[in-house]
């Protein structure tokens, strides 16, 4: 059997390829490749371990042949056509859990960097403008006794709540089509519409999936609906926010600031607005890259592989390996 990877991974998962015989390609260019230029190269694999912001499309799909499972190394699978993986009986996988820490401390990280202009500051260190002593300059927010809505409460959304409730004492409010009973019962969070939730929060966090429903969802509209002093958190996916109206609304004050680890497109333009507002801290998509996370990832990732190939069923499934 082989399998094709998209980007260099860590070295456990490769360990775990040779260990079950299985060979592999990793594209070590630093540069993506398109859904075009890798379909004819797929003919000769069976599995593909993706990571990055690959198209896996019907059309991909349906052109390779052999190809039994997409192995993602990431929890989200918004690229993939999941309705086509289905109806081919190509089996998806995904990496969920072992992210949600990283992922978590990462949105934590934005929120205390908004709140206190911190990238804003260090470049003006950087250029030169530490020169006096003003109180009344460089003010952020304080978070103790504010309150965190949350919109799409999963496992990264609870770790946050867990940090913003026990380093603040943040109140926790989500809005979910489900009730989520763990962050009910420990956290006390309570569940709200979501223009409740924009009302009431004093920073959204999102943590919903990119779908139909949720792409553009943060727009003009929404963001009018906010407090002035909100500060908007998005570390899920880019597509979820509406770019232009979020510029607008931190120029025009809608909002107090934002937080985000994902753009639209990625990577951002070095010339984009919101890297010169001093409320708006940017990162390049690095919710889940810390050494521990990537290597728990890269080794779900391969044994979701490992496993199709012996006709058993996923460890983390988003379609399952028909056995
Ligand atoms: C990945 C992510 O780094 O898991 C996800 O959905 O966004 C990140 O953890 C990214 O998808 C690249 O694989």
């Amino acid at each position: 059997k082989r399998v094709y990877i998209t980007r260099t991974v860590p070295e456990v998962a490769l360990e775990l390829l040779k260990a079950h015989q299985i060979d592999y390609t990793v594209w070590t260019e630093k540069r993506h490749q398109t859904e075009e230029e890798l379909i004819p190269v797929m003919k000769d694999y069976d599995g593909i371990i993706v990571s990055g912001p690959l198209q896996v499309s019907r059309q991909f799909l349906e052109s390779c042949p052999d190809l039994r499972i997409v192995s993602m190394m990431s929890v989200g699978y918004d690229n993939v056509d999941i309705e086509a993986a289905k109806e081919l009986g190509i089996a998806v996988g995904n990496t969920p859990g072992v992210l949600s820490g990283a992922t978590a401390d990462t949105a934590f990280l934005l929120l205390l960097a908004v709140s206190r202009k911190a990238f804003h500051m260090h470049k003006e260190i950087i250029r030169g403008n530490w020169k006096f002593w003003d109180p009344t300059a460089n003010l952020g927010l304080e978070l103790k006794g504010k309150t965190l809505g949350i919109v799409g409460l999963g496992r990264i959304g609870f770790e946050l709540a867990q940090r913003c409730a026990g380093a603040y004492g943040m109140k926790i409010i989500y809005h979910n089509r489900g009730v989520n009973e763990e962050a009910e019962k420990e956290l006390g969070a309570v569940r709200v519409s979501f223009d409740e939730l924009l009302q009431q929060s004093d920073v959204v966090s999102v943590h919903t999936a990119l779908t139909p429903e949720t792409e553009g969802m943060f727009n003009k509209e929404v963001f009018s609906k906010m407090k002035p002093t909100a500060i908007f958190i998005n570390t899920a996916r880019g597509g979820v926010h509406n770019e232009p109206d979020l510029i607008a609304a931190l120029q025009n004050g809608t909002i107090w600031g934002a937080g985000l680890d994902v753009t639209n497109p990625e990577p951002m333009a070095a010339d984009n607005p919101l890297l010169n507002m001093p409320n708006v801290a940017v990162l390049p998509h690095i919710g889940s890259a810390t050494i521990d996370t990537r290597n728990a990832m890269a080794a779900i990732a391969a044994k979701n592989v490992i496993r199709t190939f012996e006709g058993k069923t996923l460890e983390h499934a988003v379609v399952e390996n028909r056995v």
